[in-house]
């Protein structure tokens, strides 16, 4: 009997000598150590009722924990549904309801807004903090420290991570055993990491970039990890010393960039950096190899694909590009109209096939069969070209979305709450340049005529709603907005009007 993550990811720690985990506080989680409370929590889940095919929603702070937890999920076959920390309690309930999740594992400083949604959606409700203590926790506290995982197949389900529509309504992407496995293979030994590395892990763990590139390549390579709950630029400069490796967004490099501490010195010993999660601007890339000689390796994914393309390891990073489909990818550019492939150098829909792909949105075939083709494409919605040497770049986007910071926010989510509120006829949510997060919101609004609807309300009105990250840094009020003659919202023009907001 075998389930495919588990004996790769988590069984093989249980006999490593050196610490798997170095924390913030200078402690250190061992192999044997994590692998024991990963099995608790599987038989803590267990003794909670869940089985194998059930759906886990955790909302929880980073910590070994959480990652153990991950891990006992795994091991006993359950769906892990990890949600970002910043999400309201109106967002999580989404999520609960649409995955129909059997338990919501949550921080006890929101139990009681959590366990309200929880209860409303029939789902069980336990907490676990930062620190690994809450009643999850204490229940696992009792359990063997000896577990016989749950027998899985390469195509049974190992996670639902939601993304943001179009629509606004997020969907589920289920991502499989063969997906999260061959997708972490196929990284470590292009990035060629092996039980040397130590990464330096400061992403959040709710997301493909953080928990399938960052968590699972360290695993399944034998590597260590120093595990920060966040990314902050001093404790970078402080633990840089002990790690060979760092996986960041943008931000994380053009904020390394703002410390003259951050030089070739300091990162002399390192083997890698890679970026990934939004575009890294060619200028960053430049100003990174002058200050550190090294230069980042930059590589482009999603949600429903995990890692699509890559840089190479050897041969050149190509500033603005994002290298090259990883082997076991399938890459074409095709006319976003009629789906017909375009010649090279041509821009056009990036479309990829390959064991990364996905197995289509949770309980939404509509939505499945308009981005998942029958032969196995899945239409990214990113434009891209690809030059003669086989490099393809990210040129633009089809789909509305903004990438803030590495997050994605999805416009008509929050046009939606906007155009709800008392005073406003209507509105539309752009992303202009900003020089730390990539891309800000800005939300233009359209007063009703007589109206002089207030920012700070409507930021108040959103806040309840929304986390804090999709909310807009900047209102702008407009008379009218701009359309064309099929009467669809002009954005570009918006975005060009808005372009040197937060420039300096
Ligand atoms: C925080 N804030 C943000 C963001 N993060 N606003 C816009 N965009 C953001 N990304 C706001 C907070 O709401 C708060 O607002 C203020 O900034 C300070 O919050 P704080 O938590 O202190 O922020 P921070 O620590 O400076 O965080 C910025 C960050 C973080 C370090 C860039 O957002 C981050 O770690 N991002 C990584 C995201 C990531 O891992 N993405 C991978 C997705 P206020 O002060 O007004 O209250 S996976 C993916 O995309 C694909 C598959 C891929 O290819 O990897
Ligand atoms: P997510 O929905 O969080 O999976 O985000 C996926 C999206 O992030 C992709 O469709 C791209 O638009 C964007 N993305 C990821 N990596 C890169 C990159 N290296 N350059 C540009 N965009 C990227």
């Amino acid at each position: 009997m075998t389930n495919p993550l588990y004996d790769a990811l988590i069984a093989p720690q249980a006999g490593r000598a050196t610490p798997l985990l170095y924390l913030g506080d200078d402690s250190t989680v061992s192999g044997p150590d994590f692998v024991a409370q990963t099995h608790r929590f599987a038989h803590a889940l267990g003794a909670l009722g869940l089985k194998a095919g059930d759906r886990l929603a955790v909302q929880i702070e980073k910590s070994s924990a959480a990652l153990a937890l991950y891990g006992a999920a795994l091991a006993s076959g359950v769906v892990f549904l990890p949600l970002n920390t910043a999400y309201t309690a109106e967002e999580v309930a989404y999520f609960v309801e649409n995955s129909g999740a059997a338990l919501l594992v949550g921080d006890p400083a929101k139990a009681n807004s959590l366990a309200a949604v929880a209860a409303r959606f029939g789902a069980g409700f336990e907490t676990l903090d930062g620190a690994g203590g809450g009643s999850l926790a204490a229940g696992a506290a009792t359990q063997s420290e000896s577990y016989f995982p749950v027998a899985r197949t390469r195509d049974d389900l190992a996670a639902i991570l939601y993304t943001s529509g179009t629509t606004g309504r997020s969907k589920g992407a289920m991502l499989s055993h063969a997906n999260l496995l061959e997708n972490a293979e196929v990284l470590a030994r292009e990035w060629r990491f092996t039980a040397d590395d130590t990464l330096l892990h400061m992403l959040p763990i709710f997301h493909t970039h953080g928990l399938f590139v960052a968590s699972n390549v360290v695993l399944l390579s034998g590597g260590a990890m120093v595990f920060l709950p966040a990314f902050k630029p001093e404790l970078v400069l402080k633990h840089l010393p002990k790690v060979t490796t760092m996986m960041g967004v943008p931000t994380y490099y053009t904020r390394l960039l703002a410390e003259p501490a951050f030089d070739r010195a300091a990162t002399r010993h390192m083997r890698l950096f890679t970026s990934g999660s939004a575009p890294l601007l060619a200028e960053t890339h430049r100003q990174f190899q002058e200050r550190t000689g090294h230069r980042i390796l930059e590589r482009y994914g999603m949600t429903e694909t995990n890692m699509s393309t890559s840089n190479p390891y050897e041969g050149e990073r190509r500033a603005g590009t994002v290298g090259f489909p990883l082997p076991g990818v399938e890459l074409k550019i095709t006319d976003p109209e009629t789906g017909a492939e375009l010649p090279q150098g041509s821009p056009g829909m990036i479309e990829v096939r390959g064991h990364n792909v996905f197995r289509g949105y949770w309980q939404m075939p509509e939505k499945t069969r308009e981005e998942l083709r029958e032969n196995g494409f899945f239409i990214t919605g990113d434009i891209g070209v690809v030059d003669a040497e086989g490099y393809v770049s990210i040129v633009g986007r089809q789909k509305d979305l903004i990438i803030s910071g590495g997050y994605n926010i999805y416009p008509k989510e929050i046009e939606l709450i906007l155009d709800e509120q008392p005073g406003v006829l209507e509105s539309a949510v752009i992303g202009v340049p900003h020089p730390d997060f990539g891309e800000a919101v800005v939300a233009v609004v359209v007063p009703k005529q007589g109206a002089t609807p207030d920012a700070a309300v409507l930021e108040a009105a959103l806040s309840g709603h929304l986390a804090r990250f999709k909310q807009p840094k900047a209102y702008v009020f407009a008379e009218s907005l701009p359309r064309n003659t099929m009467g669809k919202v002009q954005k570009n023009l918006l975005r060009d009007a808005q372009k040197d907001r937060f420039e300096g």
